[in-house]
């Protein structure tokens, strides 16, 4: 009896949405930034995990390499460590709600403020011969993912944040006018991590769309390009391992070997104290190739089994589908969509 009471006094587990796009090959910075904490919060949470392919076509996509890609995606999701009988995994275009609760957003969201977003700003100067109005509007595709699953954290990179910001702004003007619709959602950054920038321009953020491949790590590279790529990578004149102002390519480096060891950034000063750039690089490179280890077997074994990867899509669909039509039918409603 005692024990039935127990059950029904602990509360309902918290919510979490998040996702990648297939937008390239999944990098140490989407790792580190996004999937890592992923892992670790199935422990505590509900948890759904997204290859947000929507949002990839916002930048022109290669129609096979796209459809590849987000295969990938899945298979490395489970290397990683997600587990598909705790968490919900599904590609973004399986359900339709997405598309139309941001249709609906998209109407209680202001130009002005999609105009503020620096995403946009910094995509469009990328892409200046595609400046269409997905790009312009993937902050309310954003939200509606965010939405439809009423999800109360976010775990994402700090790029992230003022989407998540927009996301609170416009559940609460939707709410503010209909009621309780949406739950709303808190960011999940982590400190150490948030930001991993590229190895060959420190300043900028690694990205999956670098042309250059030597500015990223890509989660399933071999060991040896790992290595290689991080002896190389660009750091400044000085020869002093501290976390400092305006040391940007040490600075990171230092953020990726304390995600991998748990070392605080004055516990690896101490570790390395003395000792010059080459031998820091090596460790950091042996320590992430290392910690990437398990993945890329895992993810060797389980890309070739298609059957698999195809079966989590489709129960991971059907999932999402029924959750987020809850959330979808309630909005149509409060709007004043005829029903029959
Ligand atoms: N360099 C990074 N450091 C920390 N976190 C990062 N994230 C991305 N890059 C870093 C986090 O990964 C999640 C998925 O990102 P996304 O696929 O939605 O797109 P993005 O942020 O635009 O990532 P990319 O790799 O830079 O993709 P492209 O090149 O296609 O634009 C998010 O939680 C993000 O914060």
């Amino acid at each position: 009896m005692d024990e039935v009471k127990d059950l029904a006094a602990q509360p309902l587990k918290k919510r979490i949405f998040s996702g990648i796009q297939p937008s390239g090959i999944i990098t140490l910075g989407n790792y580190i930034g996004a999937i890592k904490n992923w892992v670790e919060l199935q422990r505590d949470y509900e948890c759904l995990y997204c290859v947000v392919d929507l949002h990839a076509i916002t930048v022109r996509q290669e129609p096979a390499e796209l459809r590849r890609r987000t295969f990938e995606a899945i298979a490395l999701y489970v290397a990683c460590g997600i587990d598909p009988e705790k968490s919900t995994i599904f590609v973004q275009s399986h359900v339709p709600a997405h598309a139309e609760l941001a249709w609906v957003l998209g109407c209680y969201t202001g130009f002005g403020e999609l105009s503020r977003m620096t995403q946009f700003k910094d995509k469009s100067q990328k892409h200046s011969d595609n400046i269409n109005s997905g790009l312009f509007t993937y902050p309310v595709l954003m939200a509606s993912d965010i939405l439809l699953y009423q999800a109360n954290l976010v775990p994402v990179g700090i790029d992230q944040k003022q989407h998540i910001e927009l996301t609170r702004d416009v559940a609460l003007r939707f709410n503010s006018v209909y009621g309780d619709v949406f739950t709303i959602p808190e960011p999940y950054i982590k400190e150490t991590g948030m930001k991993i920038n590229s190895l060959t321009d420190p300043t900028k953020k690694m990205s999956k769309s670098d042309p250059n491949p030597s500015s990223y790590i890509a989660v399933i590279e071999n060991r040896d390009d790992t290595i290689r790529k991080i002896k190389r990578a660009v750091t400044d004149s000085d020869s002093v391992i501290k976390h400092a102002p305006g040391k940007d390519g040490i600075n990171n480096l230092m953020s990726i070997y304390s995600c991998f060891t748990g070392k605080s950034f004055e516990e690896i000063e101490k570790e390395f104290a003395g000792k010059g750039y080459g031998d820091f690089k090596a460790a950091v490179g042996e320590t992430c190739a290392d910690g990437l280890e398990n993945v890329r077997s895992e993810y060797a074994r389980l890309i070739k089994d298609k059957a698999y990867i195809e079966s989590i899509m489709k129960s991971g669909a059907e999932k999402a589908f029924y959750m987020s039509r809850k959330t979808l039918s309630k909005v149509y409603k409060k709007v004043g969509f005829y029903h029959v």
